[in-house]
């Protein structure tokens, strides 16, 4: 074994000692938060493309209180022998697939006093569903902070798990018939993995005799079935997507005849307080701005709606990849 590769082997056992130390001071602290599981500094991995600030320091212990000082560090990768700090933006938990293997550096998340992802504007995070991963199940339903285009124009937006609020303060409302559907304008780009409605207030009826509703017509030829539709501005059926939805048979005599305009859905009826659809195999790709358009089936269809009345006001939600 040459010189050089004997002190460079002794560099690295003593660098993996003081590591040691260092994790062992950090998890002595966290002992005092009980609900706080220890963690550690990984080594041999690191997290690619989260940095926003590199720092030069002596000490490698430094860095740790260099991503203190920055109110955006999530947490920190340190380049073994070039003795750079790369303060990250994100954690290794919101970011799974850029946690990398590197013999040459370590990891370390910030771990006392880090702001959580999303909760202030200087941090925005990528969805709701970003907030999730990095938080994990302690994220409450409040505002955070969101990209709506890309990695730009944050804006404030309720987050409730990893679901999105889409429509702004005042709740979306659709009426049964002469073309009264909700509009939706879309407040993040993004691909959508799925939508739910959540009733707040009104239902519909689908004739002057049965029952009233808040997602479709509990005429008993529907049997049970729902017929409260997602579609773009064209009228497409979103959600459910087309290939969900039924007609009548030409031998059941109804007004809307063969038209597809009603689905099942396992665990939702007439007046679940929540309609939640089913995830999408292909996500659909939404811009910022774009209109979707919430109706009632006989209404889309323009059929069999005459004796149609009432209106469903819901809140609309998104789960955004
Ligand atoms: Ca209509």
């Amino acid at each position: 074994m040459s010189k050089g590769s004997r002190s460079s082997t002794s560099m690295y056992s003593r660098f993996w000692l003081v590591i040691a130390f260092l994790t062992y001071r950090i998890r002595t602290n966290k002992v005092s938060g009980q609900c706080h599981t220890a963690e550690y500094s990984v080594r041999g991995m690191y997290l690619r493309g989260h940095t926003f600030k590199n720092v030069q320091v002596e000490l490698h212990e430094t860095c740790y209180f260099k991503c203190t000082e920055e109110v955006t560090c999530q947490s920190y990768n340190f380049v073994i022998g070039l003795n750079i700090c790369e303060l990250n933006n994100r954690t290794k938990e919101a970011r799974p697939e850029d946690f990398l293997p590197d013999e040459m550096r370590y990891y370390m998340k910030h771990l006392t006093n880090r702001v959580p992802l999303g909760s202030i504007a200087e941090l925005p995070a990528e969805s709701c569903t970003e907030v999730r991963a990095s938080e994990g199940n302690d994220v409450e339903n409040k505002k955070h902070w969101i990209y709506s285009d890309e990695k730009s124009l944050p804006i404030e937006t309720l987050c409730e798990g990893s679901w999105q609020k889409v429509n702004g303060e005042y709740s979306v409302c659709f009426g049964a018939k002469d073309n009264q559907y909700g509009s939706v304008t879309i407040p993040k780009s993004g691909r959508l993995r799925a939508m739910k409605l959540i009733h707040k207030s009104g239902s519909l009826r689908c004739n002057r005799v049965t029952g009233s509703s808040f997602w479709g017509c509990t005429y008993s030829a529907y049997n049970g079935k729902l017929s409260t539709i997602i579609t773009d501005a064209d009228k497409n059926a979103v959600l459910p997507p087309d290939e969900d939805l039924e007609g009548f048979n030409v031998s059941q005599s109804h007004g809307c005849g063969t038209e597809k305009h009603f689905y099942s859905l396992d665990g939702t009826s007439h007046n679940s307080t929540v309609l939640v659809f089913r995830n999408l195999s292909n996500p659909l790709s939404v811009s910022r701005d774009q209109e979707l358009q919430i109706w009632y089936g006989q209404d889309l269809k323009d059929c069999s709606e005459r004796g149609n009345s009432g209106e469903t006001c819901v809140d609309v939600f998104a789960w955004y990849e």
